[in-house]
């Protein structure tokens, strides 16, 4: 089966942003790779309508740091929705496991506890090539596709409570 691209999307699908606002929260490690996750997440966000004003953007060191960080999103500012950005490349010890266990399950925690969309976009991926394909490469980048998730995510959200 080809593999997905991630910036490919039926752009009529897509709700209005305006008015939403946003949390984004990006781990340093592999910044090469996060740091492009974050442009396509933010370009993503103003191309359907959200403002600059109702985007905050917050760095952590490594993925590990990533579900506390959106925690701290969650509690000390306005934001609906929060997207969570790193990249955990495969290396010779079992940190990759940890890792990525960690913070799938903290993120799913937090999707609960606030009842409001915390978006994984996480990248986890054998090596460097692979990361790099997902983030603005071969494969279209991830930060457009978790955007373009907590946009939906909060859409649904107002449909159903308003
Ligand atoms: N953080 C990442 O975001 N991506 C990684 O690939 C990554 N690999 C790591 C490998 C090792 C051996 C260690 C010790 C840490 C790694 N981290 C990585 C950092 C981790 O997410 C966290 O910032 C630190 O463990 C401090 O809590």
């Amino acid at each position: 089966m080809a593999t997905k691209n991630l910036s490919e999307y039926d752009l009529a699908s897509v709700p209005s942003a305006s008015g939403m606002k946003f949390g984004i929260v990006v781990a340093e490690w592999n910044y090469e790779i996060t740091g492009a996750l974050a442009q396509g997440a933010v370009d993503t966000l103003l191309k359907h309508g959200a403002k600059d004003e109702n985007i905050v953007l917050k760095h952590v060191p490594g993925s590990f740091e990533l579900t506390l960080g959106a925690q701290y999103l969650a509690e000390f500012t306005k934001v609906d929705a929060i997207i969570i950005l790193g990249c955990v490349i495969q290396g010779e010890t079992r940190h990759f496991d940890f890792i990525c266990e960690g913070v799938t399950q903290g993120i799913t925690n937090l999707n609960i506890k606030y009842n409001k969309p915390f978006i994984f976009g996480l990248l986890t991926t054998d090596n460097q090539q692979q990361a790099l394909d997902r983030a603005g490469g071969k494969l279209g980048n991830k930060g457009d596709e978790a955007a373009v998730t907590a946009i939906k995510m909060l859409a649904l959200k107002n449909e159903l409570t308003t």
